[in-house]
């Protein structure tokens, strides 16, 4: 990657700092142009996950690799969540975000999402309509419908070799698109983080600086414990080369707070900057994007912890370890999309029958941890195709 990119970047952020401290309120006068990059970013996603996992599976050639790929993807992404959630419960118990605090709570600022039970979330990725589900860009039917279509084109065979191709070309046409919706990123950093630094004056964000604290210290420690050791010793990667190939797909998500949105910066992050194939990327990053969300299992679990303490509340280990579970699922069931952790939030709570007003404390600053959840997101997915890749890797020297 280019180093003026990375100046670009760094520029963006500085700028966006600079701008929205001396305008305040009236930063949200670049707004329009955040807009716009997240709309440019938008577009592709439906067309590109549909192109890009249809190739994937079909290049995967045959069913037994592709439920290799599935099983390893899969388990990678649950014990990757699984150690976040105990790194979130962890720093916050030490930590203790929710003693001392003098914030009131704001009744109408509990959010009304419902979230669905587990087993109707897991229902509702069979789409009835696939047409709808595209329309309605429902991320998660997309990926099963193509799936599904790519396990279909694979068993017919020769038959359906011009509806492979087809979608060969249409994820073509999808990644150079996104080549060129790249060069917009340092200004659509711009437009997206000035407003937020123009609202977020330190008078807000001082009474709950510890949970912001204890959120920001988890998901550094997770990223640089957890992933540098996954990369050095299953993905043989170098950790400094790792992130700075990632850092364009992370400071994306960090500005926007959409592993969906971000979804085609990582796929082009991860081929051109760390060497992972279409074949593997196309696969692991739309489910990542989707399933995998180790910075809002982080979140749950600090959440948790200072909505207990804020209510004088002692959580039992049954209470934590079924927060570990609830908050697994509530990080699969979560969208990739702004604010989402937020949602699910209402689930983990009930599951330990801990008030939701809290979350009429968190919602002030949420965006502020959805921003540094999404990057750990996106940085989780990136780490888990590096992993698969060089499994995959590894598998073919040896056969
Ligand atoms: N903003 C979500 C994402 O895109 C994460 C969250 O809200 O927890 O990953």
């Amino acid at each position: 990657m280019k180093k003026s990119f990375l100046w670009q970047i760094l520029a963006a952020f500085v700028l966006a700092i600079i701008v929205g401290l001396i305008l305040g309120d009236r930063a949200t006068y670049v707004q329009p142009i955040g807009d716009l990059f997240l709309r440019l970013i938008k577009f592709i996603i439906v067309p590109l996950i549909l192109a890009t996992i249809i190739v994937g599976v079909t290049n995967a050639g045959n069913m037994k690799k592709l439920g290799r790929l599935g099983s390893k993807t899969i388990g990678y992404y649950l014990t990757t969540s699984f150690i976040a959630i105990a790194i979130g419960l962890m720093v916050a118990i030490v930590l203790s975000p929710g003693t001392g605090i003098d914030v009131s709570l704001d009744e109408e600022k509990i959010p009304s999402g419902e979230t669905q039970p587990v087993v109707e979330t897991l229902l509702n990725i069979v789409p009835t309509n696939p047409i709808e589900s595209l329309a309605t860009a429902n991320v998660l039917q997309i990926i099963f419908f193509a799936i599904f279509l790519g396990v279909g084109i694979t068993l017919v065979g020769e038959k359906a070799a011009p509806v492979q191709r087809f979608f060969e070309g249409l994820a073509e046409v999808m990644y150079k698109l996104t080549s060129v919706i790249m060069m917009f990123v340092p200004l659509g950093i711009f437009g997206l983080l000035t407003p937020i630094v123009g609202e977020y004056g330190l008078d807000v964000l001082m009474p709950l600086m510890k949970l912001i604290l204890a959120v920001l210290i988890a998901c550094v420690l997770h990223i640089l414990i957890i992933y540098s050791i996954a990369l050095k010793s299953l993905g043989k990667m170098s950790p400094l080369h790792f992130f700075k190939g990632i850092l364009p797909a992370t400071t994306v998500a960090f500005t926007t707070c959409s592993s969906s949105g971000t979804l085609p910066v990582t796929m082009k992050n991860t081929q051109e900057n760390l060497g992972v194939s279409k074949e593997t990327s196309s696969f692991v990053l739309p489910l990542g994007a989707t399933i995998n969300m180790d910075g809002t299992a982080i979140y749950q679990g600090v959440a948790v912890v200072f909505t207990a303490q804020y209510f004088g509340v002692d959580l039992s280990i049954s209470q934590f370890l079924m927060v570990a579970l609830v908050a697994t699922l509530a990080s699969i069931g979560a969208a990739g999309v702004p604010g989402a952790g937020m949602v699910m939030l209402t689930m983990t709570l009930t599951a330990v029958n801990l008030p939701l007003d809290a979350i009429a404390l968190i919602a002030g600053i949420d965006r502020i941890l959805d921003m540094m959840r999404t990057a750990t997101n996106v940085m989780g997915d990136a780490t888990a195709s590096v992993v698969v890749e060089q499994s995959e890797k590894k598998r073919e020297a040896v056969a």
